[in-house]
């Protein structure tokens, strides 16, 4: 495939305007929205931050202080809470490491206690829970996986086991669910792939017929779906196209029509994505907007690692990698 130019299309990645937008999050205290969203603030802190560091200006932000307070969610148990003082559960556990991990702080962690944490969440099938109320998901085998394997400790669970939970919930159109027999979801197939990638167990997927499926999510107006039948969204541009790059077929979607569709999800004067043209922006939608611009070749933009949702520096400075995807 011929490389990617910004001039090949009608608008450009508003680089100074997302940093700026991406800034400013953590300054409308005195907004509602803010304090809504404080359940959620470990998550938006990975997201604005990996969104940073992939449009390659990881100094808008100062690591040192952002350490110190996701080290202050870690509760007593060894998992981390979406905020301080916040019950622990696995999602913020993963966004916690992952951040540590892109600002080169996981040395301030007590490792052994997070190791312990996810540990235990695993059950006899293989499966893990979320927290220690029970909920069952194969989006925490990813962050199980992807956490231990961050922090080179995949040997504390029983990875053949873990494997084999997620083999059940692989369907008949080559997807993946959130539980056995679950209809297959590309967030969902993000995480079994993701988690399988991790394990070096790639084997278990059917590629051409998860690709086939994965590559029917593009529709006529070059945005991917998650599922038949649904809308474009712009978060599908990092869970579906992830998911084809690990299986090596990114080139069976159209790369032009989806960074047009991508581009058009930005709002030029605030700065920021929505999930489509017209929404309101959010950090969740920026950072997958970008992250799949640089799955897609966008120039200037920092490389993401498909299976961790982090940059290609950190995975290979932690020493993690387990082979280059295109
Ligand atoms: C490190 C990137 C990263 C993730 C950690 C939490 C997690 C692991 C993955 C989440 C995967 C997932 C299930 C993503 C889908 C999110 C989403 C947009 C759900 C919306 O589902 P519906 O059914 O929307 O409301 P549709 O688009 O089907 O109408
Ligand atoms: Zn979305």
């Amino acid at each position: 495939m011929s490389e990617i130019k910004v001039e090949q299309f009608p608008i450009k990645l508003e680089v100074e305007k997302h940093l700026k937008y991406l800034k400013e999050l953590n300054n409308h205290q005195d907004e509602l929205e803010y304090w809504l969203s404080e359940a959620l603030r470990l998550n938006g802190i990975y997201w604005g931050v990996t969104a940073t560091y992939i449009l390659d200006h990881p100094e808008i932000y100062d690591s040192k202080e952002i350490s110190k307070f996701i080290l202050s969610c870690q509760n007593e148990d060894g998992g981390f809470g979406g905020c301080t003082d916040h019950d622990s559960h696995l999602l913020y556990t993963l966004s916690a490491i992952q951040v540590l991990a892109i600002c080169d702080t996981l040395s301030e962690v007590n490792k052994d206690k997070v190791v312990k944490y996810v540990a235990k969440l695993q059950n006899p099938d293989g499966s893990f829970s979320g927290d220690e109320w029970g909920e069952v998901d194969t989006r925490f085998s990813y962050c199980a996986l992807s956490c231990l394997k961050i922090l080179h400790r995949l040997d504390a669970v029983d990875v053949p086991k873990a494997v084999e939970y997620v083999k059940k919930c692989m369907n008949f159109d080559g997807g993946f669910g959130s539980v056995e027999s679950a209809e297959s979801h590309s967030g969902q197939i993000f995480c079994c792939v993701g988690a399988l990638a991790i394990v070096d167990r790639l084997d278990i997927v059917d590629a051409d017929k998860l690709g086939w499926w994965l590559a029917e999510r593009q529709l006529p107006n070059g945005g991917l779906n998650g599922r038949p039948e649904k809308l474009e969204d712009v978060c599908y541009s990092w869970w579906v196209l992830s998911s084809l790059s690990i299986i090596d077929r990114i080139h069976w979607i159209n790369k032009e029509k989806l960074i047009n569709f991508i581009l058009s999800c930005q709002d030029t004067e605030t700065g920021g994505f929505s999930d489509r043209q017209g929404d309101m922006v959010d950090v969740f939608h920026t950072l997958f907007g970008i992250t799949g611009l640089s799955l897609l070749g966008y120039p200037n933009l920092a490389k993401v690692d498909p299976v961790y949702c982090m940059p290609v520096s950190t995975i290979e400075r932690l020493n993690i990698k387990t082979r280059t995807y295109n």
